[in-house]
């Protein structure tokens, strides 16, 4: 007899899947999987400053940008796990250039693809603030058996049949959605499991919160410094407030609990901004429509943008409906 109402993602997890008697059950074990590595990364994350793998790993990744040890063992984590789950036949990752084929026979057999932003943020590992990992599960177009194709992975983001991410923050917590609504697990150490803490997360529609690296203004569009102009001087002046942690996730995530917009616009600098598509964009614009909020690049909907390449980027407004509307208007 259980003696207390906490649900754990393995518990959610089967009970969406009994919604759906035709489940293979395969996706449930993608999430297996993801919630093993995440719990891996959570530790090495935790004891970063004690072991030495803090400090740049003395490469670069494909966004020339240097590439911290932290990065590296998490994208080996959670390649590994989705390796052994055997339920991924591919995965295309911010740390890596190309398509990573999983050649095992059990995971040829498998329909899903996952694009994973192993630990976006990385550069506030060294600081100790919040980071994270970003993911997407997309389904294979070509047929199950053959080498997964670009087509297979450049797909829009309304196909995805699930996204997510996991905040490493005061605690660490698994956000996601399969297009049921966004439901939130926070990891209980004592019992190494992710536990349901908010379910049905619903995004306000109004917000006090604007967050933007403001270090770029003189390279925003005329539209977006108006925009930014009225967050700053707003009628009654406590109106709006400014908050930029500069690590998606952890802005993301308290937009997401308490309203707010984020928005990282194209610059001169940067004509299609900073932030990845495939692994930034599509999955936080799903979680963000289904919780009720607005996700833009400023002239469409993110999720309708049709990929090219791997590592595009594209600008990105998104967040509160009220909030994205007002920018919008501007
Ligand atoms: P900037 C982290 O490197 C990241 O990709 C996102 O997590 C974050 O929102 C953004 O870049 C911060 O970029 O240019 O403001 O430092």
């Amino acid at each position: 007899m259980r003696t207390n109402k906490v649900i754990s993602l393995s518990q959610f997890i089967a009970d969406q899947q009994n919604k759906f008697p035709d489940a293979s059950g395969d996706l449930s074990k993608i999430f297996r999987d993801f919630k093993f590595a995440a719990k891996i990364v959570n530790r090495d994350v935790r004891k970063a400053g004690l072991v030495d793998v803090l400090g740049a790993f003395g490469t670069v990744n494909v966004q020339g940008e240097e590439v911290k040890k932290l990065d590296i063992i998490a994208n080996e984590e959670f390649k590994s796990s989705l390796t052994l789950g055997g339920d991924c036949c591919a995965i295309i990752s911010e740390e890596e250039e190309d398509i990573h084929q999983i050649e095992t026979t059990l995971n040829q057999d498998s329909k899903y693809i996952i694009a994973i932003d192993p630990l976006d943020g990385s550069s506030n590992i060294d600081v100790n603030a919040s980071i994270g990992t970003i993911f997407s599960v997309y389904q294979r177009k070509s047929p199950v058996g053959g080498p997964v194709t670009m087509e297979d992975v450049l797909q829009k983001g309304i196909n995805q049949v699930a996204a997510g991410y996991i905040i490493y923050g005061s605690s660490t917590m698994l956000v996601f959605t399969t297009g049921q609504g966004v439901n939130a697990f926070t990891l209980d150490s004592s019992i190494g499991d992710f536990c349901l803490s908010h379910p049905n997360i619903k995004i306000p529609s109004k917000g006090n919160i604007y967050s933007v690296n403001e270090g770029n203004y003189d390279q925003f569009d005329q539209n977006i410094k108006d925009y930014i102009d009225f967050c700053r001087n707003s009628i009654d002046k406590k109106a709006y407030s400014a908050r930029y942690i500069g690590s998606m996730v952890a802005d993301f995530h308290r937009n997401l609990l308490k309203g707010g917009i984020f928005m990282y616009p194209s610059t001169t600098d940067s004509p299609n901004g900073k932030l990845r598509l495939m692994f930034e964009s599509n999955p936080m614009a799903f979680i963000t429509e289904q919780a009720g909020g607005i996700a833009t690049t400023g002239k469409g909907r993110i999720l309708e943008l049709e990929p090219t390449e791997i590592h595009q980027r594209n600008p990105v407004i998104m967040g509160s409906s009220d909030m994205v509307k007002k920018a919008l208007s501007y």
